[in-house]
């Protein structure tokens, strides 16, 4: 046993006391015969390494491990999902490379209902040799003429049909219906394929075609069509194994012991490609003269050794090689051979098959030998019988070995002492082979005593199993074609943007002259950002976003300090009585100025107030109206500072001095001009979504003075409220404002904002449930609860660190029944969702730095932008594709973000100390 845990097969070991190849021969006749036939005999101790190396190479592969030439693939075939049985319709299904020379066109009706089986109707046709070694194209142009044939005999008329392909040929699958072809086996070797995607080529062909609108939904290797078509009534079969031509078989693996998957739970099915197995020499120990020869004289030298030695291409090969040796050695036929004899393909599957049959008589025997122009004695028979039996009995139980290797696999896999297991199993071998199959079985029970095999010979070559998947396909296509309408809603291409950014420019123009607009444009009063001169405590008041916060600011030459502390506003207070709100706030303040010993001082304050307020002064806003789950009764029209004053008396605390109060992009944006003095513009992208920037005071109406710059607070959360967002809008977004407590307001806001993207994915996932596309239909009454899907949840989900495993997590928490479907597509909602949203917000920006460098008429803009807000900080991409927005529609602007650390209570601070700076110096 070596490092790697696999075995080394001991050379000599075939026929006691026969040297190896290429050794001189006793010239005995009978002494010969046994030679030869030994070779052909394996101990139960090869079978056993052969067994342990072919385990061995499973794990690696599966482990992504696997040595350059791989010993055997473990190829993923994307069908996780045992057919329930209940998939129905008429699906055609195309078949290439099982059966050797041969394509096969079947229509499988599928009804729906166990037991209920209607027959396949299918049809044969033979590939001409030159098409299997000739350009590619002509193969499947072929393939394309042969299924138009078929469905010439069906009233097919101009329906749409569903096409499953079953392409017999080891291929990277990297979708139900992508696949790349590796390496062609058996007597395939078209060029032109390999490394291209089987199905496009299919595809191609048949469009060339034209005679049929067929859609080729899924492509499964034969292995696994055989395993799907697992005879009704019996135990799903869960190996699916086939001897055709060639030889390969698929097994139901734990998806988390695939490496190369992204999945934790339930099965995924893996087509093994064992044919490959001993291409790295290991079989050299046990391979005959004759293995060799065949293995020289084969369309791939060095390739398929293993399948060389069961596939049913070659056994005849085999047979033929022996009897033309023992024949040249004058102990067969008296010598004598024949063309057929001497020549490749002389002796077929089926003749070897027959007259290894017992029950075939000699008389039988010599007859096929006659037919391959040879004389046969009457002895020349029976040994015929014997070579047949030793070439045939190798197979079966080299065939045996590597079964017995998979059923081990999936005790592993399944952490499982015993097994019992159902192998469904296909091809010509073993419908055509009298004693292949009791073989394998024996040789199975001696191998892997603890495992209870049963096996069942799959119905009509895995045509039906080939169409169970094809239905799975193409119910996965309809769902995916479903949910690619409904998220191309969501897509905003350049045009639209631009729209919506010239649409903000004209409001925005029309709110500064003081017209009707969806952007109200707010004078702020705040008309220098800090100079750096500033000094003092204040305290500051930060409302509005996900938290209340009560903040001591000092600013000092050093820097600035703050300190704060975090209250939370209950929904009911949000929503209640005004006076109650202010109360609570007042509360806060006074809990806060007690903890750090301030009590009674009456410290400059500066309001942080997330809402939209006309402010007719530094410290006088009146509120315009709520907003982001917001309603407090009595202060729409209101006064803010004086809301505040009036709680202040109420509770009877020192006076506290309000001396401004912000609009918390005013704050950002401050904050962030502390750090560079070239940020003139503030974003919050957090419950409720809004921008400011410094505009030129000329063009403000209704503000005295046309020098210098003052800070508009935008209100933009409410652009479109004007209806003019109205072609972007969805029936999601609908849903969205109609069940919020302001319909018909805010509604850029809540197609971009923290408070609302939740919901619109909630909504989109209940539409997809009840289209059938997700959660199996099955709508959960968590999911029809409103908020339950947190906005957070978005930036969780669309973590690239995070696995599909852990969005099933989040999603599973949330009661959801999920697929890893499921998952997958949950995720592209929502990144449709924050992808929009975030577009939408960089529309915005461009028409604001727009509009600053067209101010100055510059040709170029360098501007910062203090941003802050849960989602724009958390969200693992939307600050990305923001900027990337801005680039790309304003790009004679260069604009950096800058995210706020302190939030925007540090800005309401220094808005105050600006203010108290400019009264100082304002002259008595
Ligand atoms: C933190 C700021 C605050 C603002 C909030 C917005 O200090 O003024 O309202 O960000 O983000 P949210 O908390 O709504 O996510
Ligand atoms: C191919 C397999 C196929 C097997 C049986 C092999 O040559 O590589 O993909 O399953 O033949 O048809
Ligand atoms: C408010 C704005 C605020 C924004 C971000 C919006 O709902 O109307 O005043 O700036 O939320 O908090």
């Amino acid at each position: 046993m070596d490092s790697k845990g696999s075995v080394e097969l001991q050379p000599g070991e075939g026929a006691p006391g026969c040297p190896q190849e290429g050794l001189p021969c006793p010239p005995d006749s009978s002494e010969l015969v046994r030679e030869c036939l030994n070779q052909f005999q394996l101990t139960e101790r090869q079978l056993r390494q052969i067994q342990a190396r072919i385990l061995g190479s499973m794990e690696l592969a599966l482990r992504g491990e696997a040595s350059p030439v791989p010993a055997v693939r473990m190829l993923p075939a994307y069908v996780g999902s045992i057919p329930h049985g209940t998939e129905q319709g008429d699906f055609l299904v195309l078949e290439l490379g099982a059966t050797g020379a041969s394509l096969r066109v079947l229509w499988v009706t599928l009804t729906g209902m166990e037991g209920c089986q209607m027959e396949p109707r299918s049809q044969e046709f033979l590939i001409p040799q030159e098409l299997m070694l000739g350009p590619g194209q002509q193969l499947f142009d072929f393939a394309a003429r042969c299924l138009s044939e078929f469905l010439d005999a069906f009233p097919v008329g101009n329906r749409r049909l569903q096409l499953g392909f079953s392409f017999s040929f080891p291929c990277h699958q990297t979708g139900l219906d992508r696949s790349i072809l590796i390496s062609w086996t058996k007597g395939f070797r078209c060029s032109g394929v390999e490394g291209q995607d089987v199905v496009q080529l299919l595809r191609d062909a048949i469009k060339r075609q034209g005679a049929y609108s067929v859609d080729v939904v899924a492509v499964v290797n034969d292995t696994v069509g055989t395993m799907m078509g697992c005879g009704p009534g019996s135990a799903p079969c869960e190996v699916g194994l086939v001897v055709d031509t060639g030889t390969n078989a698929c097994y139901m693996e734990e998806a988390r012991h695939v490496a190369v998957l992204d999945e934790d739970r339930g099965r995924v099915c893996v087509s093994i490609e064992w044919g490959s197995f001993g291409d790295d020499g290991v079989l050299g120990p046990v391979l005959t003269t004759f293995d060799r020869i065949l293995d020289q004289e084969s369309l791939n030298p060095g390739a398929q050794r293993f399948e060389k030695m069961i596939g049913g291409l070659y056994l005849g090969e085999l047979v033929r090689q022996v009897l033309a040796h023992l024949a040249q050695h004058g102990v067969l036929f008296g010598g004598r051979t024949s063309p057929a004899l001497l020549s490749q393909g002389g002796v077929l599957l089926e003749h070897v098959a027959e007259m290894e049959d017992p029950s075939t008589g000699t008389a039988r025997v010599r007859a096929i030998l006659q037919g391959l122009g040879l004389s046969p004695g009457a002895e020349d028979a029976e040994l015929v019988q014997r070579v047949c039996a030793a070439v045939c009995t190798r197979a079966a139980r080299l065939c045996a070995a590597a079964l017995a290797a998979v059923l081990t696999r999936l005790q592993h896999g399944r952490e499982q002492q015993t097994l019992q297991i159902a192998v469904a199993t296909g091809g010509q071998v073993f419908e055509r082979h009298p004693r292949f199959l009791s073989v394998l079985r024996e040789t199975v029970k001696l191998l892997a005593p603890e495992c209870d095999v049963s096996f069942t010979p799959s119905v009509d070559g895995g045509g039906r199993g080939v169409a169970m998947v094809t239905a799975v396909a193409a119910r996965v296509a309809a769902h995916r074609r479903m949910l690619e309408e409904t998220l191309a809603l969501f897509r905003l291409n350049h045009e639209q943007l631009a729209q919506v950014q010239a649409q903000m420019r004209e409001a925005m123009a029309q709110g500064l002259r003081g017209e009707a607009s969806s952007l109200r444009m707010l004078p702020t009063y705040v008309r220098a950002t800090p100079d750096g001169s500033e000094r003092g405590d204040f305290l500051a008041l930060d409302l509005g976003g996900t938290n209340f916060r009560v903040l001591l600011v000092r600013v000092a030459a050093s820097g600035v300090q703050i300190t704060s502390e975090i209250y939370s506003i209950p929904e009911h207070v949000a929503q209640g009585p005004g006076e109650q709100l202010f109360d609570l706030i007042v509360d806060c303040i006074l809990n806060f100025q007690q903890k750090q010993g301030l009590s009674g001082q009456s410290l400059p304050l500066g309001f942080t107030f997330s809402f939209p307020c006309r402010q007719v002064g530094l410290d006088q806003g009146i509120l315009l109206n709520w907003t982001k789950g917001f309603s407090a009764s009595d202060c729409e029209g209101q006064d803010v500072v004086g809301l505040l004053r009036q709680a202040i008396v109420r509770k009877q605390a020192v006076k506290l001095n309000v001396v401004a109060i912000v609009n918390d992009t005013v704050g950002t944006m401050m904050s962030c001009g502390y750090e560079d003095p070239r940020c003139e513009v503030g974003l919050i992208v957090g419950t409720g979504t809004n921008a400011c920037y410094m505009e030129e005071l000329q063009n403000v109406a209704g503000v005295a003075g046309d020098v210098g710059l003052m800070c508009i607070n935008m209100e933009w959360g409410a652009f479109g409220d004007d209806g003019s967002l109205g072609t972007l809008t969805t029936c999601f977004d609908e849903l969205v404002d109609q069940a919020s407590i302001n319909p018909g307001k805010q509604r850029f806001e809540k197609m971009i904002s923290g408070m609302y993207l939740g919901e619109i994915v909630r909504h989109i996932l209940l539409h997809l449930t009840s289209l059938g596309v997700l959660f199996r239909g099955q709508k959960t009454q968590r999911l029809q609860t409103r908020d339950i899907f947190k906005t957070k949840f978005l930036s969780e989900i669309e973590s690239d660190s995070l696995a599909l495993r852990q969005v099933r997590a989040i999603l599973e928490d949330l009661g959801l029944p999920l697929t890893s479907d499921d998952a997958l597509m949950v995720l592209e909602v929502c990144q449709a969702v924050s992808q929009r949203a975030a577009q939408l917000c960089g529309a915005g920006v461009a028409a604001v730095v727009e509009k600053i460098r067209e101010n100055r008429g510059l040709d170029k803009l360098t501007v910062s932008v203090g941003v802050d807000g849960t989602l724009y900080k958390l969200h693992p991409h939307f600050s990305g594709l923001v900027a990337a927005t801005v680039r790309e529609l304003a790009p004679r602007c260069v604009v950096t973000f800058l995210q706020s650390e302190d939030g925007s209570g540090k800005g309401a601070a220094l808005v105050t100390a600006v203010a108290c700076r400019l009264a100082q110096q304002a002259p008595v």
